[in-house]
């Protein structure tokens, strides 16, 4: 695999910098403090950063609301601040994505400013602005994601604007020409920074129907009104539009002048997520990479696994898949996979093993190296919009964005200076995962996720190989990869009790290494084996 080939099958971690680590003491993580952990991220043996957004933000959607793309929010540091962790991060052989967010600003982006004063402005066009249906309610009846109409009145132009998160995030127009360009710029600004490419946000919502169709409901599923909103649609004209093709491809054609760098797409769970991803991603003029948070959508056994690896195998055949199992958005898997809810270190180091074996490249989410499960926030805790307007049939996307546990016995674990509070709290439950009392304790998750990691390093066809079911007895789960005539074979236990390994699987054994299991031929609760040559290689 050539060097400009590097993402394939590469691990990403993705720094949430607000939770990360706090050097000056305001509560927030920020780009000094990610400097100083640098040396966390590099020694996990990851091949990336995928950086959340540092930039000019009012942070009503913690910096997926931008204000200015070129400048780094106060409360994160500053450009020089960011240069010096680029620079860090690739003096230790670390590739750099950051975030662009490209479907819409914030309300407080100059841009947005003069569009929504003044039909004469030169930025009038770049958001979407529609005139009211007769009787003065919206021109549709589209929903934003975080819930209530996708239209906000706005009384200077006397016309509705699109948003399909927060009012305070109108959508950008990318079929205005001009607009496109302005966010082609940005690109370029970071590019010439020297970052190795972008994670693409919310790439489902970059262009809608040109026509304002409305969306068809759909009855609720199950008979009941869900919690969300926005299930109730099925989203034919606002997502998912041919036109985003286009603004895709000019994205690919910037970075193709940056030799090396890529794009990760993020795909929306609705229906059809790895088809899409296949589409984002088929063809050499397209995407590099996308992921989906769709498989979360489902429980945790042995059919929805199988289909798992169903959709990764054809994902892979005509494009490239990324897999993420947690983030900022959802509730983090040691929590919402696990038996009966509750984190179990053997369950988390199953996920781990999943998520790092599957064909394609992953997304590492800061903290789950440490198998932290879901924070429980109470409400007058929870500062995401998105859980404050739905509380508490969903409680937001908070629990998945506390403060990393740094030192255990430390004030606030040492995410912020001792003297003043988190924006978050650290939970108590996370205290006993933190990173100095797991870099203490050869057996913890930490070091686990560090050895799988030098592994799928050192193994190609954990990397690049193709990967092929394994026809297993309940409840036994597995795989093979394979590559130049190395294989590499992977064995679950779905279950909370001891399984005995096939015979056949157990002859394997012979003569190759272990990762997991011990070698007796009997996979305890939660147990997999990994058997692989590297491991025999590495005792030789
Ligand atoms: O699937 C979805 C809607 O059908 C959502 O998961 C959607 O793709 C997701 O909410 C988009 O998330 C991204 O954009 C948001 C931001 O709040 C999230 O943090 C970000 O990851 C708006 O910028």
């Amino acid at each position: 695999v050539q060097q400009a080939e590097w993402w394939r099958g590469a691990v990403l971690y993705q720094v949430y910098p607000r939770s990360f680590v706090d050097s000056d003491g305001d509560g927030i993580g920020d780009l000094p403090g990610l400097l100083e952990r640098i040396d966390h991220i590099a020694a996990l043996g990851v091949d990336g950063i995928w950086l959340c957004p540092v930039y000019v933000s009012p942070q009503r959607d913690f910096g997926y609301d931008v204000s200015d793309h070129c400048a780094i929010d106060p409360s994160f540091g500053s450009l020089a601040d960011f240069d010096r962790v680029l620079q860090a991060a690739h003096a230790r052989g670390l590739k750099v994505l950051v975030d662009l967010v490209g479907g819409h600003t914030s309300d407080q982006h100059p841009w947005f400013a003069a569009s929504r004063r003044s039909k004469a402005a030169p930025t009038a066009d770049w958001y979407v602005w529609a005139d009211p249906a007769p009787d003065g309610t919206p021109p549709n009846n589209w929903l934003s994601v975080f819930g209530g109409s996708a239209w906000a009145w706005e009384p200077r132009r006397r016309q509705y604007y699109l948003h399909h998160f927060l009012p305070s995030q109108p959508t950008l127009n990318l079929q205005n020409p001009a607009c496109l360009e302005a966010l082609l710029d940005v690109a370029r600004f970071w590019l010439d920074r020297g970052v190795d490419g972008f994670r693409l946000d919310a790439i489902d919502f970059l262009t809608h129907d040109l026509r304002l169709r409305s969306n068809p409901a759909v009855p609720p599923p199950n008979g009941q009104v869900p919690a969300k909103l926005f299930a109730l649609q099925r989203h034919d004209h606002d997502m998912i539009q041919p036109a985003s093709m286009a603004v895709l491809r000019r994205i690919r054609a910037l970075l193709d002048e940056y030799p090396g760098t890529v794009s990760l797409g993020e795909v929306s769970s609705q229906d059809g997520a790895f088809d899409r991803i296949a589409a984002y991603t088929g063809a050499p003029d397209l995407l590099h990479m996308a992921y989906t948070l769709r498989p979360l959508r489902h429980g945790f056994d042995r059919p929805t696994l199988q289909a798992l690896l169903r959709d990764a195998i054809a994902t892979c055949s005509r494009g490239w898949p990324c897999w993420s199992f947690s983030n900022h958005d959802v509730e983090r898997a040691a929590t919402r996979w696990a038996p009966g809810g509750k984190a179990d270190a053997r369950f988390t180091r199953l996920l781990l093993a999943l998520l790092l074996s599957l064909p394609g490249s992953a997304c590492l989410y800061q903290g789950e190296e440490l198998g932290l499960p879901e924070a429980q926030l109470r409400e007058e805790e929870i500062r995401d919009p998105f859980g404050i307007t739905y509380w508490p049939e969903f409680k937001g996307r908070d629990g998945s964005r506390t403060p990393m546990p740094w030192v255990r016995g430390a004030v606030n674990a040492c995410f912020t200076p001792d003297w003043c509070d988190p924006w978050l709290p650290v939970p108590a439950s996370h205290r006993a995962l933190a990173v100095d009392e797991q870099e203490a304790d050869p057996g913890s998750t930490l070091r686990f996720t560090r050895r799988l990691l030098a592994l799928r390093k050192a193994e190609p066809a954990l990397r690049h190989g193709t990967a092929t079911a394994l026809d297993l007895p309940a409840p036994l789960f597995g795989f093979v990869r394979e590559t130049a005539g190395q294989r590499v074979t992977l064995v679950f236990n779905l279950s909370d009790e001891a399984v005995a390994l096939p015979p056949g699987l157990l002859e394997e054994m012979t003569g190759l290494g272990h990762f997991g299991a011990p070698p007796t031929g009997v996979l305890p609760a939660y147990g997999f084996a990994l058997l692989a040559p590297a491991l025999v290689r590495a005792r030789e």
